[in-house]
C-alpha cells in the first residue's frame, strides 16, 4: 500500500481524505513528529498548498500532500478566499466565521464556490517534483445555518442542484461532489499510476 504524509492540522480534512483514498496509507503529522506551525504566507491557494507540502516534505522526505482550500463569494468580490479559515479572526472559530459571512452577504449575491488546491511533492530518482490538483463546487450561501455534519462553513453552503447544506448531507454524499472530493479523485488517479 502506498504511504504518504498528509500535511494538515485539520482533523476533519484528514478524516475526509482517508475515506476518499482508502487504498493509501495516509500518515498524519503527529506520526512523523512534525510540530512546527507553518505560516501560510502565499497569495494563492496554489502557493499556500505548496508552502505547507514543502515544509513537511523537507522535514521527512516522504511523499507529501497538502491542500489549501476556501470559500469564494461573488457578493464580496471573491472573499474570504485564501483567508477563509481566519475570516472571523484568530483563533479560528467556525461559528464566528459563518456569522461574519452571513452579515457581509446581506443584500448581496449569495453565489459562492468552494475550491481546493492540493500539492503533492515527491522525490523521484533524486529529483523533487510538485504536482497540483484542483477541485471546485459551485453553489450558494444559505440565509441561516442548517445541519450538524461536516465542519467549517458546511452549515451555510448549498451546492447547486441541491436544497440542503453540506452539513445536512451524509459524509459520502458531500464527498461525492465536494471541492476536496473532486481534487482527491484526480490525485488518487495520479498516484495510482505512480505505482509506489
Ligand atoms: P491546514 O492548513 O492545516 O490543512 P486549515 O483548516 O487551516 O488546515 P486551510 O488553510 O486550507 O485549512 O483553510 C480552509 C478553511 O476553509 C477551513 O478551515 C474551513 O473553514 C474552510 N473549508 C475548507 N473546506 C471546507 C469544507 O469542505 N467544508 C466547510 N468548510 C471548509
Amino acid at each position: 500500500m502506498m504511504k504518504l504524509v498528509f500535511a494538515t492540522t485539520n482533523a476533519h480534512k484528514l478524516h475526509e481524505v482517508r475515506v476518499m483514498l482508502p487504498d493509501v496509507d495516509i500518515v498524519d503529522l503527529n506520526s512523523i513528529g512534525f510540530t512546527e506551525e507553518v505560516e501560510e504566507t502565499g497569495t494563492s491557494f496554489e502557493e499556500n498548498a505548496y508552502i505547507k507540502a514543502k515544509a513537511v516534505f523537507d522535514f521527512c522526505g516522504l511523499p507529501t500532500m497538502a491542500e489549501d482550500s476556501g470559500l469564494c463569494c461573488e457578493g464580496i468580490g471573491g472573499d474570504p478566499g485564501i483567508y477563509t479559515a481566519r475570516y472571523g479572526g484568530l483563533p479560528v472559530d467556525h461559528d464566528r466565521n459563518m456569522d461574519k459571512l452571513l452579515s457581509a452577504l446581506e443584500g448581496r449575491s449569495r453565489k459562492a464556490f468552494f475550491r481546493t488546491v492540493a500539492c503533492f511533492i515527491i522525490n523521484e530518482e533524486g529529483e523533487e517534483t510538485s504536482t497540483f490538483f484542483d477541485g471546485e463546487i459551485h453553489g450558494e450561501i444559505s440565509q441561516e445555518k442548517r445541519g450538524a455534519n461536516g465542519f467549517g462553513y458546511d452549515p451555510i453552503f448549498i451546492p447547486e442542484q441541491h436544497t440542503t447544506t453540506f452539513a445536512e448531507m451524509l459524509d459520502e454524499v458531500k464527498a461525492s461532489m465536494s471541492h476536496r472530493g473532486r481534487a482527491m479523485l484526480l490525485f488518487g488517479g495520479y498516484i495510482q499510476r505512480l505505482k509506489l
